[in-house]
């Protein structure tokens, strides 16, 4: 059973067919897919997760990690980063099936929470989008309050318990979510202002660094895959601006 494919294979054709000079992404040897066996007996299952890189002019990295483990494991979590002279907002999607239901999160992540202007430029336009899905999907109440500062009003926070809604109210929610955030990238002019550009780094490593760190799947990969690994994929792949902006010298590996 997959239950976000359908979600990866329309994001990548989007992408293919939206962004002219859609590039791909380096990915780290030994992490585009890794699986592991877990259960015993008749509750062997096997673990897949898929990476996927893609980059273009104004977009650093946009990136899919797909975790298939069966009917009560199925994880797709999709983020788009800008590259650091523009201050377009995350395109973020994370996608979570559990034995306990669906968990779905799906925003246009800002640079700079609580500011008027930045509001009135990317989530204003969204929000006709957002009130007609959440009358489908309603709050998925409380999430960590320090994870607040990287919502913007506009973020779809809901835990469905019906697979049908994932596959229809959530797939066309993620659809019009992508399609909006494709079109600000294409209104997205360069920023040069000094000031303005210390601002963006400061607030993209921000994000990164919460996310790397309270990663609410580390637990999940670790169980899998090991903690080397896991902390490589971590801080090598998935959240991995600060190797993008120091890259570190590759030591050998043994
Ligand atoms: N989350 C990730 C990556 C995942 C992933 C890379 C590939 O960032 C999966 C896998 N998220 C994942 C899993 C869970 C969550 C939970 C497996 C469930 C963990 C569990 O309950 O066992 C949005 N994701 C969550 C939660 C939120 C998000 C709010 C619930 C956390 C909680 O209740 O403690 N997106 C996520 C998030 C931020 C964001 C936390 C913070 C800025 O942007």
């Amino acid at each position: 059973m997959t239950l976000y494919q359908p979600f990866l294979d329309h994001a990548i054709e989007t992408l293919r067919s939206r962004l002219p000079d859609l590039a791909p992404y380096p990915i780290p040897e030994g992490y585009a897919q890794k699986s592991a066996v877990t259960g015993k007996g008749k509750h062997e299952t096997t673990v897949l997760t898929s990476s996927t890189g893609f980059q273009t002019g104004k977009l650093r990295q946009i990136r899919a990690a797909h975790v298939q483990g069966g009917d009560s494991l199925q994880v797709l979590n999709f983020v788009i980063f800008p590259h650091l002279n523009y201050d377009l907002p995350f395109f973020g999607a994370d996608l979570v099936t559990l034995p306990g239901g669906h968990l779905i999160a799906l925003d246009m992540q800002p640079l700079f929470a609580g500011n008027a202007d930045y509001e009135a430029r990317y989530s204003a336009p969204l929000m006709p989008t957002f009130q007609r899905y959440q009358a489908d999907l309603p709050w998925g109440g409380d999430f960590p309050a320090e994870a607040q500062p990287f919502f913007s009003p506009a973020f779809l926070w809901t835990r469905p318990s019906e697979t049908e809604k994932v596959e229809t109210a959530v797939f066309n929610a993620f659809k019009d979510y992508l399609d909006a955030y494709l079109s600000f990238v294409d209104e997205a002019q360069p920023i040069e202002d000094p000031d303005r550009l210390a601002e963006i780094a400061a607030a993209q490593l921000r994000y990164v660094h919460y996310r790397a760190e309270k990663d609410p799947a580390r637990g999940m990969f670790r169980r899998f895959y090991g903690e080397e690994w896991t902390e490589e994929y971590i801080h090598g792949f998935l959240f991995d601006l600060d190797r993008a902006i120091a890259p570190r010298q590759t030591t050998a590996t043994a």
